[in-house]
């Protein structure tokens, strides 16, 4: 036993090793102001999320730091309030990159100074902005909020002017992209049966995919199956092609563009991103704007036409077609993060999540159930465990006043985190199943997060 414990302790890092080691991941990343997503060359430019994620670990250890990680996520807002989900430093070698996107050119709302992409990612803004006043003096407190606040609320009030149709509190995501989790299952879904282009279902008949394979340019440092795949991939350079064609307007995306999803997580996000926003306001003597009221009274009820009763899961909308995606994911338990939860309500999702079948797996949480014919233990956002949803989970479960469980995941968390981190540092994404390492080495958030899950009780 004590030669096992012992040998245990030899080949794993203990908790003040692991801070260490997120904390020289984080600054060996890190560019003066921002920070690329990794240390590869797979994503070389600023990116939305990340961004926040970032700061939330970096207020450990120098808070200035990370107000500047929040702050320059800022720095390309454009005119009408979108906050785009990528800033393209001068690296050329992203496979998306501003001659794609032409946004500066295309759309009177994007910035000169800098490109940017069209789109935005989940507006974890608020939480980032609130978890850095927490540990500031009264009088910072008061000037950090003061000086974000108009920002991310000209942000929320964009997307629910220009992505809200019905009002009724959710907004629409008009790329895989914008939701972070780029080629989840019921996010293909909406792809597959609205959004392939001619060009694709030709690649696919005549078999160019393979050789379009060869060409990819982000799969040069990780292994094609860890990644989208080809055609999906290809969809979405369309669906660019597409917003870039209506000058990222969103009134003619809305009536015209092929992809449109009420996504759940993304949604979730927003709405805990205004209670935020309402402790900042009320902080510094500002009123909320009715637009942002009306937003937060009616969500909660929305939230609840996105619960499914017959299966027992909350899913994403397909925005063309009306109907729910019925595709399993992780998701499910983000309206924990959004809110309060009845009783009976996370009885239910806790029985998923404790059920080997779906997403008690060895190293949780699968971000697809692993029965799902979906589940691929390796592939990106079809199955792998991501710590940064982990992380909402935890909190949103903390919320819930689920404390136990809260704990046993954030153990569980760090345990996988651990398991690999002397050999490999931080990764991207992890195998739910053996905790082997996938995706991009060094990954920002999943340092940041480890660090703050650490830090935090
Ligand atoms: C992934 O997405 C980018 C496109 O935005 C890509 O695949 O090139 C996603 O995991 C996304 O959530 C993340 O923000 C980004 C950078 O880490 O990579």
């Amino acid at each position: 036993m004590f030669t096992l414990i012992f040998g245990v302790c030899l080949w794993q890092m203990s908790d003040q090793e692991l801070v260490e080691a997120a904390k020289a991941t984080l600054v060996a990343n890190d560019r003066g102001e921002w920070s690329p997503p990794t240390s590869i060359t797979l994503y070389p430019h600023q990116w939305l999320w990340d961004s926040f994620f970032y700061a939330i670990g970096q207020r450990h250890y120098d808070i200035e730091r990370a107000k500047t990680a929040v702050r320059s996520a800022f720095r390309a807002q454009w005119k009408n309030g979108l906050v785009p989900h990528i800033i393209f430093s001068e690296a050329s070698d992203y496979h998306a990159g501003p001659d794609l996107w032409q946004t500066s050119r295309r759309s009177r709302h994007a910035p000169r100074h800098v490109e940017t992409t069209g789109v935005t990612q989940p507006p974890v803004a608020a939480e980032a902005t609130v978890r850095i006043g927490e540990m500031l003096k009264k009088k910072e407190r008061r000037l950090w909020y003061e000086e974000m606040y108009p920002k991310i609320l000209a942000w929320h009030q964009m997307l629910y002017r220009e992505r809200n149709p019905r009002e009724d509190g959710l907004v629409h995501l008009v790329l895989s992209w914008e939701s972070g989790m780029d080629n989840a299952p019921p996010l293909m879904e909406v792809l597959h049966k609205h959004a392939m282009s001619n060009r694709v279902r030709i690649m696919q008949l005549t078999g160019l995919d393979k050789w379009a394979e060869l060409r990819r340019r982000d799969t040069s440092d990780v292994p094609a199956h860890e990644r989208i795949s080809t055609l999906d991939l290809h969809a979405i350079y369309d669906l660019i092609r597409s917003l870039r064609h209506h000058n990222y307007d969103h009134q003619k995306i809305l009536a015209h563009h092929p992809f449109q999803v009420i996504d759940l997580p993304f949604n979730c996000i927003l709405m805990r991103a205004n209670e935020h926003l309402k402790t900042i306001a009320s902080e510094i003597g500002e009123k909320l704007p009715d637009d942002i009221v009306h937003a937060m009274r009616v969500a909660p009820h929305s939230l609840e036409t996105l619960w499914d009763d017959a299966t027992g899961f909350y899913y994403s909308r397909d925005a063309i077609s009306g109907e729910l995606i019925k595709i399993p994911s992780v998701s499910t338990f983000l309206p924990l993060y959004a809110t309060q939860l009845p009783k009976e309500r996370i009885r239910f999702l806790l029985k998923h999540l404790h059920d080997p079948k779906k997403f008690g797996t060895k190293f949780p949480v699968p971000t697809t159930p692993v029965e799902s014919m979906h589940f691929k233990p390796h592939c990106y956002w079809q199955g792998p465990t991501w710590i940064n949803i982990n992380w909402l989970f935890i909190d949103g479960l903390r919320r819930n006043g689920h404390h136990q469980e809260a704990e046993r995941l954030k153990h569980a968390t760090i345990r996988l985190v651990r398991k690999s981190a002397k050999k490999h540092g931080f990764h991207e994404y992890y195998s739910p199943l053996d905790g082997s390492v996938a995706g991009a080495p060094n990954f920002g958030w999943t340092a940041a997060l480890t660090l703050d899950l650490l830090k935090t009780t």
